[in-house]
């Protein structure tokens, strides 16, 4: 078992939490393989403190009652326990037949967030997509960060160049699109317990402004709270550079040597109209004015956009904009700004090695954005008969008929697969078609090292993830699928000739020899990764001493001056104006400010909860006793007048879809928004013991239609979307 001493019949392992970025360093007390209590690891130097309930109650995902236990085969409308090799034969045989029919992106993939907190989970699926040399690749940055992407890519030159926020030293903050008093501080960046230490900023002097349709938790704490119409942060961001340029405000040393297309940026800028975007995002130009001045007079200051931003038509110029902000106020890589955290192993670089080939989608003709289609696309090329068609397909760690555009046309084509599975805890929503259900390892019962996310963390930081619990026998790891089904299908990892039967040597010699350590295991590529990494005081990371720091290390101080380095652009500086960018600010420019469509005068809004995790801790007991948590939230001058009261029954219904629910009446949203909170309505089943399964609220993205997506990111609207709503009679 992991780091961790015995007392009695108790152990403590000291690991981290993979549910979020803040990757909280936890203490877990273990009977018997069971976890008795998880809290916080406070000698963890690094992160701790963002600690929550979710990271508290982990173990009970762990025994969820309707845990898969072994994999399950389709039979008719039920399920039965199937071996593993009989699992992994029939589904390479089904694959291959796929493949010979129609070409090998006849398979395709969907990937979730939870892939990304594996340490061996992306590389090997990744490997096992090369083998079969499929571009069927579907991923959950389409709804969430490509924006960030795309954004990182034309700037900076990498889309893995995500700037950290220097929390501690900064005086003005400008947060928008984000609610870190309930998320943490995290989005391809992470400072744990950094709403805190903006607090503490708050408590010396600095400023917090807020810019959220919502008056969130953070909101409410803010100095200035301005209530954006959705989707407009564009308008706003551009009219804070116009302001900032117009005024002479900018930083005149890193206009000139670090920004690259100032021209082109001060054009748009001037061709913009003050007035035109005040009305477009809602705010008044004095507003506008006044936090532009603000920002660009403060001692330091940062602008940071997230998920608030990025989920909307216009997301990508939303995020784009913001950096932008940063950069001509001289924010980047100074004291209380963005830095660049250069972190143990250099992922840009590790990055930059995979060359994936362009792609265009048959049927959208659109590009993959950083190495993965969108999900919008995925129910067309599923239905769209002809050359390319996807007929068999796994999803790994996703639930995106919840988490993405109109999850029932997406559950309408899942059901049309030849052949359809999933790698998870426990079936959910998207996983009701599947022919094939694989029993997935939780973080508690595996090991992980999260080198890739070096650079995000805002100090040089490594912790080693040890196991606390061993998994069920029959779980196995995503790395272990993928390198199984590659050799079963006779399909060359990674397209690598030789890899396989490498693999399979070591198996074989781990056997006769009676030593495991032989047999190939992800560990090998975390050495590697550890040896070739970053030096520090002159020396390399030694393996034994990563295994040994079970409390996480911080391996040296916060620095500045790595930025420019890190740049992957041509000529080392930041391109503030790229071409496609400025060309689609110019066509927003060009449309009418936002209007409703005539019978949806509302809009969808969104919020998270502390207590739930995107779609997967909605049906934990414990974590949401009252079952609440699906609820319309409509204003009450909205309520007054559609004559809704509180708890009555509503219907929201958009072009694409309706959902029925208890109406709770609160000023938290812009009048003109209606809340309901993402992740809910996801169905889980009992395919081991067969009795109905349990609803928990209603999907909201139902409502989000997949057509309109932004064209750089390919996000849809899904923080925008226009709804009607209606009071149901009692
Ligand atoms: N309207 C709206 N839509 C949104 C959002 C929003 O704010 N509003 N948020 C978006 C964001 S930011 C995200 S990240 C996405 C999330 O979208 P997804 O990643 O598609 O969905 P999750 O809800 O995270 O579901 C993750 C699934 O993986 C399983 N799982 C967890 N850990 C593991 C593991 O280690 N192995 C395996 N095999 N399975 C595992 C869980 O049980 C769960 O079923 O949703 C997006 N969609
Ligand atoms: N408790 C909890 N923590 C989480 C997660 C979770 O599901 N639960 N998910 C994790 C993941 S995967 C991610 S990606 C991060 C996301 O972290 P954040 O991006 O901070 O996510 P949210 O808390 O949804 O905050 C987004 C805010 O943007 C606002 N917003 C919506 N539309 C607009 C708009 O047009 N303009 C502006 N300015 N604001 C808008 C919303 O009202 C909301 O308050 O959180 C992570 N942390
Ligand atoms: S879910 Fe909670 S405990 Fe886990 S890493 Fe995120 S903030 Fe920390
Ligand atoms: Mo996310």
């Amino acid at each position: 078992m992991g780091s961790g001493h015995h007392d009695g019949m108790t152990q403590t392992v000291h690991t981290f939490c993979r549910y979020c970025l803040a990757a909280c360093g936890i203490e877990v007390t273990v009977a018997d393989n069971r976890v008795v209590k998880i809290s916080a690891d406070k000698q963890n130097p690094h992160s701790w403190q963002d600690f929550c309930a979710k990271g508290r109650t982990a173990g009970r995902l762990v025994e969820h009652p309707r845990r898969i236990l072994a994999p399950m085969r389709r039979v008719g409308e039920r399920y039965v326990e199937a071996s593993w090799d009989e699992a992994i034969r029939d589904i390479a045989a089904r694959m291959n037949a796929a493949i010979d029919a129609a070409g090998p992106d006849a398979v395709g993939v969907y990937y979730g967030n939870p892939a990304g907190f594996s340490s061996s989970n992306v590389i090997f699926m990744n490997a096992w997509l090369d083998a079969i040399g499929t571009q069927s690749r579907y991923a959950v940055g389409s709804v969430d960060q490509n924006a960030m992407h795309v954004v990182a890519q034309a700037m900076y030159g990498s889309i893995l160049m995500a700037p950290v926020s220097d929390v501690d030293h900064c005086d003005y903050f400008l947060l928008v699109g984000t609610n870190p008093a309930v998320s943490a501080w995290n989005w391809l960046e992470t400072v744990p317990g950094g709403w805190r230490r903006a607090l503490a900023r708050q408590a010396d002097g600095a400023t917090i402004v807020v810019i959220d349709p919502l008056r969130t938790e953070s909101a409410e704490r803010a100095d200035v709270h301005l209530a954006i119409r959705p989707g407009q942060d564009w308008a706003l961001l551009l009219g804070m550079v116009k302001v900032i340029l117009d005024e002479g405000l900018e930083h005149i040393q890193d206009c000139t040597d670090l920004a690259h297309g100032m021209a082109e940026l001060r054009a748009l800028a001037a061709d913009a109209d003050l007035d035109d975007l005040a009305r477009r995002c809602d705010l008044a130009r004095s507003q506008i004015e006044s936090v532009a001045r603000d920002f660009a007079i403060a001692k330091s200051a940062m602008a940071v956009t997230r998920t608030g931003v990025s989920m909307h038509l216009t997301g990508t110029i939303g995020e784009w904009l913001g950096h932008v902000l940063n950069v001509i106020t001289g924010r980047m890589d100074r004291p209380g700004g963005r830095r660049f955290e250069p972190g143990y192993v250099d992922a840009i670089r590790m990055a930059g090695l995979v060359k994936a080939a362009p792609h265009r989608n048959r049927v959208s003709g659109r590009e993959m954005v950083a190495g993965a289609h969108a999900l919008a696309e995925l129910p067309d090329e599923i239905s769209t008969p002809g050359p390319g068609q996807i007929r068999a397909m796994v999803i790994n760690c996703g639930n995106p008929v919840v988490s993405g555009p109109d999850g029932a046309r997406l559950d309408a084509a899942l059901a049309q697969l030849d052949l359809l599975v999933a790698i998870d805890f426990v079936q959910r929503e998207s996983h009701r078609h599947a022919h094939w259900l694989l029993p997935a390892v939780h973080w508690l019962e595996r090991d992980d090292l999260l080198s890739f996310t070096s650079n995000m963390r805002d100090e040089p930081y490594l912790h080693y993830g040890a196991k606390a619990v061993d998994p069920p026998p029959q779980a196995r790891q995503e790395w272990r699928i993928f390198v199984d089904l590659a050799i079963a299908m006779g399909r060359p990892l990674f397209g690598a000739k030789g890899l396989n039967s490498f693999i399979k040597a070591t198996r074989t010699a781990a056997r006769v020899t009676g030593r495991p350590g032989l047999e190939f295991t992800p560990h090998w590529v975390d050495r590697l990764v550890v040896a070739t990494g970053r030096k520090f005081n002159g020396r390399r990371l030694s393996w034994r001493d990563v295994r040994s720091r079970r409390h996480g290390w911080v391996l040296g101080p916060r620095e500045y001056g790595h930025f420019r380095d890190a740049l992957r652009t041509p000529d080392k500086r930041v391109h503030v104006a790229p071409p496609e960018f400025v060309e689609r600010t110019r066509e927003l420019l060009a449309e009418s400010a936002p209007a409703a469509p005539p019978g949806y005068p509302f809009q969808l809004a969104n919020r998270r909860h502390r207590h739930s995790m995107n779609s997967w801790l909605n049906d934990l007991q414990g974590l949401h006793p009252s079952g609440k948590g699906s609820e319309a939230v409509i204003h009450p001058d909205d309520a007054s007048s559609l004559g809704i009261r509180d708890g009555d029954r509503v219907r929201v219904h958009s072009p694409v879809g309706a959902v029925e629910l208890a109406a709770s009446i609160s000023d938290q949203p812009r009048p003109g928004m209606v809340i309901i909170d993402h992740g809910w309505g996801s169905r889980v089943f009992d395919p081991r013991g067969g009795s109905a399964p349990e609803a928990f609220g209603v999907n909201r993205n139902l409502l989000v239609d997949a057509g309109p997506v932004d064209p750089l990111s390919q996000t849809p609207a899904l923080s925008s979307t226009y709804v009607a709503v209606e009071r149901l009679a009692p």
